[in-house]
């Protein structure tokens, strides 16, 4: 390693670099766990649980809009399911123009994976942070109690590695985020955000008994990018997320996106890359926004059992035109598809769509159902 880089990487470490106007949450007690390692202080006091007679598994995750294999309903008790998340900082490119972000993710994806639990099981994390990065990050799990999310306790400097475990104890789709001091909306929008699904035991249901099962499900992760432009106009390129910083953080505070994407780029959904289902198929739509509201919308379809804000306690919304998720926040959609076609599954604001590339596609196959709907009258001069 070279002086250069070990200075901008401890530069980077301290804060001082970063940390502007935005405020550091939680140094005083990642301080400690980072530098020697002592039990963190939000666990004093702690009787230690005794979990060795739980059964457990590991999971492979895999790059979105894919979802690992899972059961819908759980088999058996509660299980300590284990996943590793390797935080990778990497340049992105955005768009057809080769518009690149100094991106920071979970696993190399924006978004990171989607986990799928089942409520009462234990999410047992381990988050590595190569030796290659510059930066120190963290995660926050909206699903899990306590100590900021998990961001309290797996505070990580590049070439260090944590394990978290916390239980599922609600059932819902979950944001997860990196947090770390004084950069938390920093490394938000540079990507690193995915989302977790905590499945009832008895799988879905539309909240009157009725289960509900799906053939195929997919993740979308929609992200907002600030990318900094120079005095002509263009898009800025930099060598480093540090060297970004600054910059970024302006663009930042306008609150104006330069890019709105679904899974990374514009188009990373579209054409050769759409999801697919054939008629007669129920797909689950995981949808998350870590940072901005948003409006998911299947143009030619419905969110037929929806629950904008993921939580499956709550009896699910019917046959949704539109549905609103609230920034920081998973929504789920379950849709039968009924006729085949391209469907393109959009932010339904508009201009976030069309202009700046909250837009997706699925690819239906199947027989036209002409009761639904049919051309009586082809488009010709009156
Ligand atoms: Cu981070």
């Amino acid at each position: 390693m070279t002086n250069t880089m070990q200075m901008t990487r401890r530069t980077m470490l301290t804060g001082a670099a970063v940390a502007g106007a935005l405020t550091p949450i939680i140094v005083a007690s990642t301080a400690a766990h980072a530098d020697d390692h002592a039990a963190p202080a939000e666990l004093k006091g702690a009787k230690k649980v005794d979990l060795s007679k739980l059964a457990r598994e590991k999971v492979e995750l895999v790059k979105p809009p894919f979802v690992h294999a899972h059961d819908q309903k759980a088999k058996g008790g509660p299980k300590i399911k284990e996943f590793t998340l390797t935080i990778e900082e990497k340049k992105m490119v955005l768009d057809k123009d080769g518009t690149e972000v100094n991106a920071m993710t979970f696993n190399g994806s924006v978004p990171g994976p989607l986990m799928v639990v089942h409520q009462d099981d234990y999410v047992e994390l381990t988050l590595i942070n190569p030796e290659t990065n510059t930066m120190q990050h963290n995660i926050d799990f909206h699903a899990a109690t306590g100590g900021l999310g998990g961001g309290a306790l797996t505070v990580v400097n590049p070439g260090e590695s944590t394990v978290l475990r916390f239980k599922a104890t609600k059932a819902g789709v979950f944001v997860y985020h990196c947090a770390p001091p004084g950069m938390v909306p920093w490394h938000v929008t540079s990507g690193m955000n995915g989302a977790i699904m905590v499945l009832p035991r008895e799988g879905l249901t539309d909240g009157h008994g009725k289960p509900l099962v799906y053939d195929k499900v997919y993740y979308v992760g929609e992200q907002d990018f600030y990318i900094p432009r120079d005095e002509t106009g263009k898009f800025k390129k930099y060598e480093s997320p540090g060297e970004a910083y600054e910059d970024t953080v302006a663009v930042m505070k306008t609150l104006t996106p330069t890019h709105i994407v679904f899974n990374g780029a514009v188009g990373a959904l579209t054409g050769d890359n759409a999801m697919t289902a054939k008629v007669g198929e129920t797909v689950l739509i995981i949808h998350s926004q870590a940072n901005r509201d948003t409006r998911p919308h299947l143009i030619g379809g419905h969110g037929e059992y929806v629950w904008a804000t993921g939580k499956f306690a709550n009896v699910p919304d019917i046959d949704q035109e539109t549905w609103f998720i609230p920034g920081g926040t998973a929504g789920a959609a379950i849709y039968t598809f009924a006729q085949p076609g391209i469907y393109a599954y959009v932010n339904h604001n508009l201009i976030e769509a069309f202009e700046l590339g909250a837009a997706a596609h699925f690819k239906v196959t199947g027989d036209w159902n002409d009761d639904l709907m049919t051309s009586v009258k082809s488009p010709q001069a009156s």
